[in-house]
């Protein structure tokens, strides 16, 4: 433990942590489990198109949130664009900027503008309030993003979609295992995306899914994952291949087996850290509500500078040095990012909500690999940092000028 400033690595102490400690770790299931489903799929010599763990995995996917289809894709991005393509979105389509790139990339590599716009306050999601004066002529969808596994504002998103005779989808690729008015994330809106790439709660390397109760449309995602074939030798439409393969649902499956264990990880973490993190003005830890079900994938924190005196990348550095790899997702917001800033000629945008939150949020490590040791530790250095603030500003600052 830190005694005094000096003792930060980042003024040349010793690091607080031989390890490293990443957000987004991945929670691995039984090895020996998942070995021998993998032996499995190489003794059947069934790799990929449409196998047995494919098929399994999309079934448990679907009851387990309660739809009818689930399109098991190899990752959520080409999830997302096969979505738009199926659900024959045009023009222009409503995203919040505070998102990971992928979900606006997805539109534009179709050829469809992502309109940005701001989120709400409170959940970090779009802001219902916001989106109509956003809808033009062109406008032809919504999509919200439950971030940190957090829904959206899902009955006005609803609303302004059915007003607008507009349709509604969800990037849900940080909310599986989560819950909205008792219903499963995934079943909301004409379809929702999840990903399973390696960093998310649940993983199978990399991969997603589509769940959806509309039929047709399902359908339609199917051919388009697999080429557009509908038989070995009919095309029916423009498809890519966005097959998951065998091993991957294989890891799905072994996860999902383990699914409970590692929530209660994450959420045992979550607790720590929300017992033992600074109560400071201007430091304040995202809640989860928990008469809902959640993944407690990410543990987010918001860092007022002007209330610490340090800023949220300052505090970033300094725990970098100490090996704790916190991460500022999603900055600056998709409107500052090239190209779209280009593109769009976005540099004088302003989503004020989004431009502020993009700059004081903070992931902090958690997941089955971050024991609750070191989650108290994290919080700690945290507390240390904090209480030292000022003399660790004057010290950066002494830093910049003679170096
Ligand atoms: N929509 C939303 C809202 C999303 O958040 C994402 C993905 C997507 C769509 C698209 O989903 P996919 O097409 O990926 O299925 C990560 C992930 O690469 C990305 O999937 C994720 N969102 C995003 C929020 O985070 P980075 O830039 O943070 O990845 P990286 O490589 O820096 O890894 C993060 C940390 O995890 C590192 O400290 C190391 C650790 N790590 C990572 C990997 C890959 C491991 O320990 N093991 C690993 O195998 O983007």
């Amino acid at each position: 433990m830190k005694q005094s400033v000096e003792d930060l690595a980042i003024f040349g102490g010793s690091l607080e942590f031989g390890e490293q400690l990443h957000v987004g770790r991945p929670n691995l299931p039984d090895q020996r489990k998942l070995f021998s489903r993998i032996e499995r799929v190489l003794e059947s010599k069934w790799l990929t198109n449409d196998g047995t763990n494919v098929q399994e995995f999309e079934k448990r996917i679907a009851d387990f949130i309660g739809v009818r289809n689930c399109i098991a894709t190899c990752n959520a991005t080409v999830a997302l664009e096969i979505l738009a393509r199926a659900a024959d979105l045009q023009g222009e389509v409503i995203v919040p900027s505070f998102t990971f790139v992928a979900t606006a990339h997805s539109l534009q590599w179709l050829g469809i503008r992502p309109v940005f716009c701001d989120i709400a306050a409170d959940t970090h999601c779009l802001d219902p309030d916001r989106i109509e004066a956003l809808i033009t002529d062109r406008t032809t969808g919504i999509i919200g993003v439950h971030v940190w596994g957090r829904p959206c504002k899902v009955d006005h998103l609803s609303q302004i979609a059915q007003d607008h005779r507009l349709k509604l989808f969800f990037d849900a690729s940080h909310a599986f295992g989560c819950s909205y008015q008792d219903r499963m994330i995934g079943s909301f809106g004409d379809a929702e995306v999840f990903s399973f790439h390696a960093t998310k709660f649940l993983n199978t390397f990399e991969g997603g899914a589509i769940v959806t109760n509309n039929d047709y449309l399902a359908d339609t995602m199917r051919q388009m994952r697999s080429f557009g074939f509908i038989d070995y030798d009919s095309v029916v439409s423009v498809g890519t291949n966005g097959k998951m393969n065998e091993v991957c649902a294989a890891m799905g499956l072994s996860s999902l087996d383990e699914m409970d264990d590692f929530i209660a990880v994450n959420r045992t973490n979550y607790h720590i850290y929300k017992r033992a993190l600074p109560r400071t003005n201007g430091f304040l830890m995202m809640h989860y509500d928990e008469d809902a079900k959640n993944n407690f994938q990410y543990v987010v924190v918001k860092i007022e500078e002007e209330s610490l005196g340090l800023s949220r990348d300052e505090i970033l550095s300094i725990l970098w040095k100490e090996n704790v790899l916190a991460r500022r997702y999603f900055y600056p917001g998709c409107h500052k990012m090239e190209p779209y800033r280009t593109m769009y000629d976005l540099e004088n945008r302003e989503l004020p909500i989004t431009d502020h939150v993009a700059k004081q949020v903070l992931c902090l490590p958690t997941g089955t690999a971050v024991t609750s040791d070191r989650v108290l530790q994290i919080c700690d250095l945290l507390t240390f940092i904090l209480e030292n603030a000022t003399a660790i500003r004057q010290r950066l600052t002494l830093n910049e000028h003679s170096g």
